[in-house]
């Protein structure tokens, strides 16, 4: 291959039911904690939901088949669980939205890479507790049966959640996101209903001819210098974002010492049977990556603020690497990438990898002959489409690349005020526009 990539190799681009559709009450979907948080004053930067979002619902055959022309070869899409079990009877409307999506993938040549859970909890299963409780891995469990047995013939590439460090840091933890709890080290029982859940949804839909895995967020974390606390800093918040993830999937266990930083080990040593199950094999792991953290020890005395995306270690500070940002603030390094793709490889050294998110965002403008010359972003999918040709050069097992956003939308907490779009959305007139990096992607993958 001319870019230096195997044929084999899959390049996409992804999305988030509640981020792209819109059509919150059409064909039977119910509420989800994203409607009831959006919703809720002083949620949102901007005031915004996604009721409307980008329209997707009704314009998904024409954004698959702009992403065929931008020559790309994979769709991940997430399906939202209040579509298809909206108060836990089956909405058969809900399921034939997604055949008829997966469907037109198929015809433009697309597959289709499904995630079946990116954040819009039922809310009638918030209200019996959410996360916290146990029987919503169960609920969990249910629904990822029934959506896997109507929809397996035509998806075959399955993840069970998307990043749940946000479901439970930032649903639980810090209240950024839906449901906007703010538990405290409560937030780890969060973490393990979500692993739970992923291990039950597993069991249940693996089948022949599929290939099953999870979508997890990690990240490099450095210490802001060699100092004994800074590096316990960088421990802790290694725990809490990576190890208290990775070692139980990939390794059958929580490690240690974040249960004891957290005062949960009583309470987990309680779940220990539950361990088999979510250690289960993956067919493949997706790493979401946009940027590496810098922490250092807390200076001055401890208090312990409740709103926290890192319980126990509340105290712990991010530190400011002096590299370039994104619009997020966000550090870019796509060395970053390496390091964490090397590190998981480590752990589990024959497991296929996909980056399944990569992206940036960056104050779009459209100019006057209705071009979005997006350079930063163009550099930033350039540096990091690098660090993976580098790898799969090595023999490294990644399989595949999705750019993190097919199309600009609603950006959770931040509204529609952070584009992170390889295609730009004009949100007056749903019009779509493809930008510069897109086309350097159509380029580069063509
Ligand atoms: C991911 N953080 O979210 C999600 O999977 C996407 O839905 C989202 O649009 C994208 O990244 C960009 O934000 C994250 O605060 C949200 O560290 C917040 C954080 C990380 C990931």
């Amino acid at each position: 291959m001319t870019n230096g990539f195997p044929s084999g190799f899959t390049w996409g681009a992804a999305t988030a039911s509640y981020q792209v559709e819109g059509a919150i009450n059409a064909d039977g979907r119910g509420p989800s904690i994203w409607d009831t948080f959006a919703n809720t004053p002083g949620t949102i930067a901007d005031g915004s939901t996604g009721d409307v979002a980008v329209d997707h619902y009704h314009r998904f055959a024409d954004d698959i088949r702009m992403l065929a022309d931008l020559g790309l070869t994979a769709y991940r899409f997430s399906i939202a669980w209040p579509r298809i079990m909206p108060t836990g009877t089956v909405n058969q409307p809900g399921l034939d939205f997604y055949r008829r999506l997966a469907e037109t993938c198929l015809a433009n040549g697309m597959t289709p890479y499904a995630t079946l859970y990116h954040w819009d909890l039922p809310q009638p299963l918030e209200d019996a507790g959410g996360w916290l409780v146990r029987d919503t891995a169960e609920r969990f469990r249910d629904y990822a049966a029934v959506t896997h047995d109507a929809l397996s013939d035509v998806v075959k590439h399955w993840m069970t959640l998307n990043e749940p460090w946000c479901s439970a840091f930032l649903g639980y933890g810090s209240g950024e996101h839906a449901p906007g709890r703010t538990e405290g080290t409560d937030a780890l029982k969060a973490v393990h209903h979500l692993l739970l859940g992923h291990g039950l949804a597993l069991d249940a839909i693996r089948s022949e001819g599929g290939s099953y895995g999870i979508a997890l967020n990690p990240a490099p974390i450095h210490a802001a210098t060699d100092s004994p606390a800074d590096r316990d800093a960088a421990r802790r918040i290694d725990g809490l974002r990576n190890r208290l993830f990775l070692e139980p999937l990939l390794s059958g266990q929580y490690p240690a010492d974040v249960l004891e930083d957290t005062g949960m080990s009583d309470w987990f040593a309680a779940q220990e049977a539950d361990l088999p199950l979510i250690g289960a094999p993956l067919d493949f792991l997706g790493v979401n990556y946009y940027c590496p953290t810098t922490v250092a020890a807390p200076d001055g005395p401890i208090s312990t603020p409740r709103a926290s995306d890192q319980p126990g270690s509340e105290n712990v500070v991010a530190v400011d690497p002096g590299l370039p940002k994104t619009q997020m603030g966000w550090s870019v390094q796509a060395s970053g990438l390496r390091d964490i793709l090397v590190s998981i490889n480590k752990l589990a050294p024959e497991l296929p990898l996909y980056v399944t998110e990569n992206g940036s965002a960056y104050p779009d403008v459209v100019t006057a002959d209705g071009q979005v010359e997006d350079d930063e972003r163009l550099d930033y999918l350039r540096q990091h489409v690098a660090v993976c040709k580098d790898l799969v050069t090595e023999g490294f097992p990644l399989k595949g690349y999705f750019a993190w956003s097919l199309l600009d939308n609603f950006e959770w907490a931040w509204g529609y005020s952070r584009r992170f779009g390889i295609v730009y959305v004009d949100y007056a007139t749903q019009q779509r526009i493809v930008k510069k990096s897109g086309r350097w992607l159509q380029d580069f993958v063509g």
